[in-house]
């Protein structure tokens, strides 16, 4: 009897042990919002949790693409190995499936119209931790040892049902133990992680700053006419191109890009075309000045904003942009919904320079969450010097709500932006600071 509970254990555990060894849990989605081909989109690509297998792509668009089709291609940065596939970008996309073969550095590279972007990622897969082994383990042996215990007890044979229990109990307290004491062993990492530092590196020291430089190509574009504008990274000492620039808030670099009035902004995600470089396509209507703000964060060194200006010549021209990011002012569509203009309610509604104002503004049903927040509030001083950005980090509701502190006394002007099911909406308006009072 107990022989043939002995083998049924030792069998099940060997036929456990392959299966438990293989078990991954899933990793992480990627999310990077890009502006391609004139559209806003959110790449998304899914956390897998086996390799060999297929990598699941999608392009969430927040706004109307009638079927946007996007070349898809994924490649093994250690092997070359490459598949493609194409994804049509909509609100609640398709997913497209792209064997891969193995874990490790990866690229994804995107085209839809002309332009296409090359976006690095890592391809990673829990590995099982020994310690979830021991406690299935020993928590099943001791399991087996304590039903065997019971009928050999039965049995009366009270010496072999003590000796049972007594193994139950050693496993029972194996599996406690490594319970109590997992959380203080560091977890292995994911297969196809980046190799561990040099232990002599500190990483609390971080990285430098990017030497950041944005301009425009032409240097003096023309209204109407398509330009592009680019953000160039280098590392200030090596004079080599900067290429770890951490997704944060689901972008590798967000841009803010308004005429000196405030009645022209853009807020785009350039797409990264080589390293170190970061490209979108714009467009303008009026002649004028712009200034462009980048913020973009790499790895290990901390956020940054990086500013720069650029003069729009030629006669003024009907923007051929499309999209719903309109110019404000131009068409009624962002700052109204359903025929009432909407308008933010400050608390003050004269704010006070360096004390906290509230920002309200109603929202319609079905606001969505874009690039990880349901509500952002871009603030620019009027003569571009200070720039700003804060976020609704509540659930999407009826309305979005900001906190924010003007640094000093002036006018300054301001975006709100949510997604909605079909588009983005941005609600421009001014704020006139006032100084403290003096005492
Ligand atoms: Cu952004």
């Amino acid at each position: 009897m107990i022989r043939v509970l002995c083998l049924a254990a030792v069998l099940v555990l060997a036929l456990a042990a392959p299966a438990a060894a293989h078990t991954v849990t899933a990793g992480t989605d990627l999310r990077i919002a890009q502006t391609i081909a004139g559209a806003e989109v959110t790449v998304v690509v899914k956390g897998t949790t086996r390799v060999p297998g297929p990598l699941r792509i999608g392009v969430i668009a927040y706004q109307p693409v009638s079927g946007l089709p996007i070349g898809l291609e994924v490649r093994s940065v250690e092997d070359g190995r490459t598949v493609t596939g194409t994804a049509q970008a909509a609100a609640n996309p398709q997913y497209t499936q792209l064997q891969v073969e193995r874990t490790g550095p990866h690229e994804l590279k995107l085209s839809a119209g002309n332009e296409t972007a090359v976006i690095p990622f890592r391809v990673l897969v829990e590995r099982d931790s020994a310690g979830a082994f021991l406690i299935y383990g020993g928590l099943f042996v001791a399991a087996v040892l304590l039903v065997g215990g019971l009928l050999t007890g039965a049995t009366a044979r009270p010496g072999r049902a003590m000796a049972l229990a007594a193994g139950a109990a050693a496993g029972v307290t194996v599996a406690a133990m490594v319970i109590v004491f997992e959380s203080q062993v560091p977890a292995p990492p994911p297969d196809g992680a980046a190799p561990a530092p040099a232990p002599t590196t500190s990483t609390a020291e971080g990285r430098p700053y990017v030497q950041a430089r944005m301009e425009t190509v032409p240097a003096q574009p023309e209204a109407g006419e398509e330009f592009t504008l680019r953000v160039d990274l280098v590392d200030g000492s090596t004079g080599r191109p900067v290429d770890d620039l951490t997704a944060h808030h689901e972008a590798l670099a967000h841009v803010v890009v308004t005429s000196e009035d405030g009645r022209y902004f853009r807020h785009v995600h350039p797409l990264r075309t080589a390293p170190g470089h970061l490209e979108v396509r714009l467009s303008a209507g009026r002649p004028g000045r712009y200034l462009a703000h980048a913020e973009l964060e790499r790895e290990n060194s901390g956020g940054q904003l990086v500013a720069a200006d650029f003069t729009v010549g030629g006669p003024a021209k009907a923007s051929a942009e499309s999209g719903t990011v309109t110019e404000s002012g131009k068409t009624g569509a962002p700052a109204t919904q359903a025929g009432t203009t909407v308008t933010p309610r400050l608390q003050p509604a004269v704010p006070i320079a360096g004390r906290p104002t509230t920002i309200d503004l109603d929202t319609p049903a079905g606001v969505r969450t874009w690039l990880g927040m349901t509500g952002h509030l871009l603030i620019r001083g009027q003569d571009g010097r200070f720039f700003g950005h804060v976020h609704e980090m509540g659930a999407p509701g009826s309305r979005v709500r900001f906190t924010f502190s003007f640094p000093e006394p002036g006018r300054y002007l301001a975006w709100v932006q949510y997604a909605t099911a079909d588009r983005i909406v941005t609600v421009p308006f001014t704020v006139n600071v006032t100084a403290p009072e003096a005492k």
